[in-house]
Parts: C-alpha cells; sequence; structure tokens
C-alpha cells in the first residue's frame, strides 16, 4: 500500500488487533507526511520515528483504549513531543556537562601554568646546593670567585677580564639543570639568579653581579693597585666611550643573541617573526661595531701608511691596499679594553643564529680574531 496524505481510513466499530495496527501505520504515516516538506526518503523517516517511540506500547494502549486513527496519531503526535522533550532535556544535560568539563579543564591549565610560573620564579622544589652552601660557608681570604656557567658567555666575558688582568680566581661553574643558580646562598648574593657573579675575597667578600658591573669592578681595581689603567683608561673622556660601548654590548648586543638562541632553538612554538625580528636587531648591532671599527681603520691607514693617503682619499687605491688593512684597531683610542673584549664570547656563537661575520662584518671578523689569538683569552674560554 502506498503512502498517501488523503488516505485516512476511517475507524469506526470494534478494534480489532488488526484495525489497532492499521491506525497505528496510518497514523505514523500522516505524522510522516505532516513532518516532511523535504525530500527526504519517506521509509527513513518512518525508520526514525517508529525507532523513537516503542510501537508495542502503542499498539497495546490504542488496543485498549479502543482509538481510532486520528486519536492513534494524537498519541503519537504526543509521545513523539514527550520523546523529543526529554531528549532535548538530556541534550542540554550533556550540553551543561560537557561545558563544566572544559571549564575544569582550563582551570586546570591555568593552574598548572601558575604552577610552572611560579616554579620557575622560585627554582625546583628540590635544589642541591650542598657544594655551594659548602663554598659560603669557607670562603677562601684571597682572589676572586667566579660563579659562571659552562656555556654561558656572560660569564667568559668576567674570566676573560679576570685572565687579562692576570687576576687570581677559582671558577664554580653552576648547574643550572640542579637549580644551583637558584640556590638560596647564591641569590642572597645575586638577586637575579643568574651568572655571571663575582666575590672580591680580599675586600671582605664583597659580591658583584651583572657582567658589566664586575668588568668595571675589576679594571678599577686594577688601576687602584697598580696605577696601570690596563684594559680601562685614566682618562675621563676614553672612560666615558668605553663605558658606552659596554653598555652597549651588556644592554644591545648580548640580550639580542640570547632572545635570537632561544626563539630560533627552544621557545616552545615556532615564531618566524621573533626570530628574524631578533636576527635582524643583531645584524643591526654589528653594522654599527662594523662602522666605527671601519672608521678607525680609516683613520690608522691615513695616519700610517703617508705615502699612500693621497691616492686612498682620491679612491684610486682601495683601502685594503694597505699593509695596514689587518693591523688591529680598538672601539676606543688606540689600545684594546674592556668594550672589545666584551663582545668576544658572544662573537663566538653568532653563526648559530645565521650571521657569518667573516662574509658580512669582514672589519669585525678581523677584530675577533686579533682577540682569540691572546693567550689569556684563549686561557679564559677554556675555562682554565
Ligand atoms: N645581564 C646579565 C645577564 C645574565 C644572564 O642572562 N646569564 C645567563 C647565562 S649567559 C644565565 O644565567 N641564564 C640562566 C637562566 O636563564 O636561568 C649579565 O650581563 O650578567
Amino acid at each position: 500500500m502506498q503512502n498517501n496524505a488523503n488516505d485516512k481510513p476511517s475507524l469506526s466499530g470494534s478494534i480489532t488487533g488488526n484495525a489497532a495496527v492499521s491506525n497505528l501505520s496510518s497514523a505514523l504515516r500522516q505524522v510522516n507526511l505532516g513532518n516532511s516538506n523535504t525530500t527526504t526518503d519517506q521509509s527513513n523517516i518512518n525508520f526514525d520515528i517508529q525507532s523513537r517511540v516503542n510501537r508495542q506500547q502503542l499498539l497495546s494502549e490504542i488496543q485498549r483504549n479502543s482509538l481510532n486513527a486520528q486519536q492513534a496519531e494524537e498519541l503519537l503526535r504526543g509521545r513523539l513531543r514527550e520523546q523529543e522533550q526529554v531528549q532535548q532535556q538530556q541534550q542540554l544535560q550533556h550540553e551543561a556537562q560537557q561545558q563544566q568539563q572544559q571549564q575544569q579543564q582550563q582551570q586546570q591549565r591555568q593552574l598548572e601554568q601558575q604552577q610552572q610560573q611560579h616554579q620557575q620564579f622560585l627554582g625546583p622544589a628540590q635544589i642541591d646546593s650542598s657544594r655551594i652552601t659548602k663554598f659560603f660557608l669557607n670562603q677562601p681570604e684571597e682572589g676572586y670567585t667566579l660563579f659562571s656557567h659552562r656555556s654561558a658567555p656572560n660569564g667568559f666575558k668576567v674570566a676573560i677580564t679576570l685572565s687579562e688582568l692576570n687576576f687570581s680566581y677559582n671558577t664554580i661553574f653552576l648547574d643550572f639543570n640542579l637549580g644551583e643558580h637558584r640556590a638560596p646562598d647564591f641569590v642572597a648574593i645575586n638577586p637575579n639568579a643568574r651568572v655571571p657573579a663575582l666575590i672580591d675575597h680580599a675586600m671582605d667578600n664583597l659580591a658583584i653581579w651583572e657582567s658589566g658591573a664586575i668588568i668595571l669592578h675589576l679594571v678599577n681595581r686594577y688601576y687602584r693597585e697598580t696605577g696601570d689603567p690596563l684594559l680601562w683608561s685614566d682618562n675621563i673622556v676614553d672612560q666615558s666611550q668605553i663605558t658606552s660601548w659596554l653598555f652597549f654590548q651588556t644592554s644591545g648586543h648580548a640580550p639580542m643573541i640570547g632572545q635570537a638562541l632561544h626563539f630560533r632553538y627552544f621557545h616552545s612554538q615556532k615564531v618566524q617573526s621573533a626570530v628574524d625580528r631578533y636576527t635582524d636587531e643583531v645584524r643591526r648591532v654589528y653594522g654599527v661595531v662594523e662602522m666605527a671599527l671601519a672608521e678607525r681603520r680609516e683613520a690608522l691607514i691615513m695616519e700610517l701608511d703617508t705615502e699612500n693617503a693621497a691616492a686612498y682619499s682620491a679612491g684610486t687605491t682601495p683601502l685594503s691596499r694597505s699593509r695596514f688593512f689587518d693591523y688591529p684597531v680598538w672601539l676606543v683610542s688606540e689600545k684594546i679594553s674592556v668594550a672589545d673584549l666584551s663582545f668576544v664570547p658572544w662573537n663566538n656563537v653568532v653563526d648559530r643564529i645565521g650571521i657569518n661575520i667573516k662574509l658580512e662584518f669582514p672589519e669585525v671578523y678581523k677584530w675577533t680574531k686579533h682577540m682569540m689569538r691572546r693567550p689569556a683569552v684563549i686561557k679564559a674560554l677554556r675555562g682554565e
């Protein structure tokens, strides 16, 4: 039998089992056609409705109450409405549960993040600081103790200065994995919990932190002790120039390389704009140094290569032809200072961020090479 909207059977008389089935079929047909305003396959809808209501229960109710087709249809519609309401409620409950679960997960993530940040600030709960505690309980009376790390360029900057000044010093290379830089005894001398830090034992265990400050302490100390402004200057003009370059190194050079390395190798996500930003900034900084050294090179050649000075000035002979083209030049005046040396350990790692000093900054390359050949620098970089 074909389903048809006009096909309502009349249901008068006694209700038999077959009549109940026919009334239910008719009711189903009416409900289907009433609901269906699309071309959806009718049998699918039938199946859907029948699966949502208990067919057997409906049949016995139609039978029990002797319902005609229209009444059966109403009963069926009522049952479907009830079913839909229950389903809607279940759906709402399910959504509310999901929302609650999502909120709980977000709270958990936030808590973990906060704990992580807190932990980063305080350091691991279990810091093995026994070695550090032991050192502070029994400090030497002379010389210096440098707190550094095996791969910390800022620590090697100080080691180079100590080595060049021929000061007697001992290095404690902290183990960051053990959290030694966060040990209470160490944080007491360096509130920033970073290396380097230096203790000047002969000055009542004076503790100094920040590489630039340590380097200035050392050159001043040497000058006061010997009267020789080694790696430093006895005139205030040059001192100001040295400190300008030194501050530029500690605030503009080292941190930019540090950030470029971080975003290239250690950051949790790949942030290309950050890698580019810091690498570009390092290039800009090297451009500043290159220009300063190139100016000093030109001044030096003009001063020493007197017989060719006119040809260089006229541009008929390039400066690279001068026998003084590889002669050492320095950032301030005619002698090496801590301004120059502070760049060395960082120049050694810059290839890791894709900068080729030899090709891109030839004066910086020659300058670094001259410094790297110095025995005191070699010794310091070896960690001796
Ligand atoms: N501005 C400081 C920077 C010190 C610094 O960042 N040191 C690094 C090593 S080069 C460090 O201790 N890192 C340990 C850490 O990040 O936990 C200085 O020049 O002394």
